[in-house]
């Protein structure tokens, strides 16, 4: 038997969830304890909160940065969320996906449309919803980085986000943290057996064929 490689194609998976959802504590979760998926970190024209660390969290740059790298086509999608600008630096998608590699991405529906016109074949699409409407509160809240206004404004906003959960492919109820991540990677190990992002199956499997 001689050894023919099959090779996956990375995958582009897409959590979307309305504010105090818990994306962010599964997104950090998933990326500790799987070394094949890498963060698509984002560049926004937001102020960073406390604790956040440039080039980790976001790439912090002012509207004006934003709007050429937007016009360089240095972005894969951009889309205004409430009264701030994000986009997806294109050239480390690309790269980690040219490797082999799986992107995570935080992003809203409107930059998951975006994605989805361009590479449908590579994305998976994860909707995160919480279990109630007390609960979205209590954890907007909780967090208290933001001012009460802004808490306010991210609740209106929740409703609109969420009235676009019938555009993914999957959803969470995140009701308990253990459960929601379980959850999460078994969709993943699900998406990297997919029989069309295995590269040189075709030969593996006329190899069978011919030794039987
Ligand atoms: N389209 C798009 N949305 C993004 C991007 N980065 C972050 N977002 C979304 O913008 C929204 C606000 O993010 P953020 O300012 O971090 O606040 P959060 O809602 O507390 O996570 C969230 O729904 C993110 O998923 C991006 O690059 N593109
Ligand atoms: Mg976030």
């Amino acid at each position: 038997m001689t050894g023919i490689a099959i090779h996956r194609r990375g995958l582009m998976l897409v959590l979307s969830s309305p504010s105090g959802a818990g994306k962010t504590t599964l997104s950090r979760r998933l990326l500790e304890s799987d070394h094949e998926i890498d963060m698509s970190v984002s560049a926004t024209t937001r102020k960073p909160r406390p604790g956040e660390v440039e080039g980790e969290d976001y790439f912090f740059l002012t509207t004006e940065d934003f709007g050429i790298m937007r016009n360089r086509g240095d972005f894969l999608e951009s889309a205004k969320v409430f009264d701030n600008y994000y986009g997806t630096p294109r050239k480390p998608v690309e790269e980690a996906l040219a490797q082999g590699h799986d992107v995570l991405f935080d992003i809203d529906w409107q930059g998951t449309q975006q994605l989805d016109e361009t590479a449908p074949e590579d994305l998976v699409k994860v909707f995160i919803l919480p279990p109630s409407v007390q609960e979205l509160e209590r954890r907007l809240e909780k967090r208290a980085q933001d001012p009460a206004d802004v808490v306010a404004a991210r609740m209106a906003k929740a409703s609109d986000e969420i009235s676009h959960y019938q555009e993914y492919d999957y959803i969470i109820i995140n009701e308990n943290m253990d459960n929601a991540f379980a959850e999460l990677q078994a969709i993943l190990r699900a998406e990297r057996l997919r029989r069309r992002r295995l590269t040189g199956l075709s030969n593996f499997v006329k190899q069978l064929r011919e030794a039987l």
